[in-house]
């Protein structure tokens, strides 16, 4: 008997109203193990009501209350972790290793992070001149946060958007990709065993067109926080602005890393494999361009093409996977399409471009090599459109000048990552970047504490630390005459 999931509406589990159901994929074979509800308006607005009727109540609690409950969560993740990392490896395709070390212990810090945060904001107060009147800020959360989530690191992304929005005293209403719903429906029964009240946290399957469209419309929803694709951003944003909703939005990216000639270039490669192939590169932050400097450029790409053939792609179970399938058979073949693309664009296919001989177990799997392209231009479609798969193109520059003109020559501004021993060049070229994160001799070094987010085509808004607190609370100022 397939396994049918239950939207998760005032703490029990609800069927949709319409009694439909989409297929859930395993992407490791390409069968069907289980359905989801493919939820429409009328079960938005019920998740919606269960949030909007406990939020006076729930934001009426102390932070140290609120604080006591998200510790709670973080707890209870922690004693599902292992049952939580199978269930994600399996219904997205990350290697269970990846999920065990990523994407689990993410969740349950997101939770221990904001738990804490909560517990340390301050209010700004200024007395005017004579000190006749004094004027302070009040912050106070909005009501209903509307919460949408991608498929690629599915708890990990969720909990950073309910951790600190509950944190700040919002309820809400989320809805998880429908490519990837299994932890997030495990987590509404890890909620009810934390003693999370019910209608604190409200989980909504179905379809970004149907479920989704009808959240960002709820006039009942006065904020929104999304993570997706750039196009999707837009809708989103587009059905907020009439209502003038606060919306935050992670989009896209086209990542670039630049090597300079003074870099450790063997290390350099080895961490850009890492950053071009984690999670088969269905990462935002993934680097899916390298500029190298001209000098060390044939030294750099032998050096990441053999780095990269040693990656083993294969049976996400398995302890020895570095990459596993591709999250979806459409996906699987849109970053084909690219590879073809990139070979019509006059690109070499220095390593890859095809499919790994696995078992017959595996044989209806989506399953890509890592692939590596040099000698694009720049300008090339492959080196300006988002990929979101295992493909990273590599291409030489002559100049500080033109590495930072080939980085910034994208819609996309998310983050970059800088390979180089000279810090003013580092901090030269960094503050020259049009993104929003650079990391410097390092990729996905993560602090919770700091802003998070894209410039242009990648987002609106930043989150993180007590930039996530402003964005879920509304911020007044009081003038009182003394
Ligand atoms: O996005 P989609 P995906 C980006 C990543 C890639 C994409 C992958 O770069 O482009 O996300 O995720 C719902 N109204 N980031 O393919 O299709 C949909 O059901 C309301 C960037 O899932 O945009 C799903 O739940 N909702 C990020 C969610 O939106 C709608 C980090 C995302 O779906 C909708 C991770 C609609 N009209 C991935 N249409 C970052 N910058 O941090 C779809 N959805």
């Amino acid at each position: 008997m397939t396994q049918k999931l239950a939207n998760y509406i005032g703490g029990h589990p609800h069927a949709p109203r319409n009694g439909k159901y989409l297929d859930n994929f395993e992407p490791a074979t390409g069968k069907v193990y289980s359905l989801i509800p493919d939820s429409g308006a009328e079960d938005i607005e019920l998740a919606v009501q269960a949030a909007k009727t406990i939020f006076p109540w729930w934001s009426a609690r102390t932070a140290g209350q609120r604080s006591e409950v998200l510790y709670s969560i973080a707890n209870k993740i922690e004693q599902y972790a292992s049952e939580l990392a199978y269930a994600e490896s399996k219904d997205q395709g990350k290697p269970l290793a990846l999920a065990r070390e990523l994407e689990i212990p993410r969740a349950i810090h997101n939770f221990r992070f904001f738990a804490s945060e909560i517990l340390h904001q301050t209010e700004q107060a200024v007395h005017a001149d004579a000190s006749e009147t004094l004027n302070y800020t009040h912050r106070s959360p909005l009501g209903v946060a509307g919460l949408i989530s991608p498929w690629n690191l599915p708890l990990y992304l969720l909990t950073w958007k309910i951790a600190p929005a509950i944190a700040a005293g919002n309820t809400v209403v989320c809805k998880p990709s429908e490519l990837t719903p299994m932890t997030a429906y495990m987590l509404g029964e890890i909620l009810n065993e934390a003693g999370v009240p019910h209608g604190v946290v409200n989980i909504v399957f179905g379809r970004g067109a149907t479920a989704g469209a009808a959240l960002t419309a709820n006039p009942e929803v006065p904020i929104l926080s999304f993570t997706g694709g750039t196009a999707t951003g837009r809708s989103v944003l587009t059905s907020a602005v009439p209502k003038f909703k606060k919306t935050s939005l992670e989009l896209g990216g086209k990542n670039a890393a630049v090597v300079f000639a003074d870099a450790d270039v063997a290390e350099a490669a080895i961490q850009l494999v890492r950053s071009g192939f984690q999670n088969q590169g269905e990462i935002c932050l993934c680097n899916s361009r390298i500029f190298v400097e001209e000098k060390v450029y044939p030294e750099f790409v032998e050096k990441f093409s053999r780095y990269a053939s040693l990656l083993r792609v294969g049976n996400p179970e398995d302890k020895e996977t570095n990459m596993g399938p591709l999250v979806s058979k459409e996906h699987k073949e849109k970053v084909q399409s690219y590879i073809e693309l990139a070979k019509k664009e006059g690109g070499k296919i220095a390593f890859g471009g095809d499919t790994p001989t696995l078992s017959d177990y595996f044989s209806g799997g989506y399953f890509l090599n890592p692939t590596v392209v040099t000698d694009l231009p720049h300008t090339a479609r492959c080196m300006q459109e988002e990929i979101f798969g295992p493909v990273v193109c590599i291409a030489p520059f002559k100049t500080e000048k033109e590495a930072i003109e080939f980085t910034n020559s994208t819609e996309y501004g998310l983050s970059a990552s800088l390979w180089t021993r000279d810090v003013s060049r580092a901090h030269r070229v960094a503050q020259a970047l049009q993104v929003g994160t650079v990391w410097v001799n390092c990729w996905m070094v993560r602090d919770l504490r700091v802003p998070f987010g894209g410039m242009k085509a990648s987002g609106l808004g930043r989150e993180g630390g007590r930039h996530s607190l402003e964005f879920y609370t509304e911020t007044k100022n009081i003038c009182v005459k003394l």
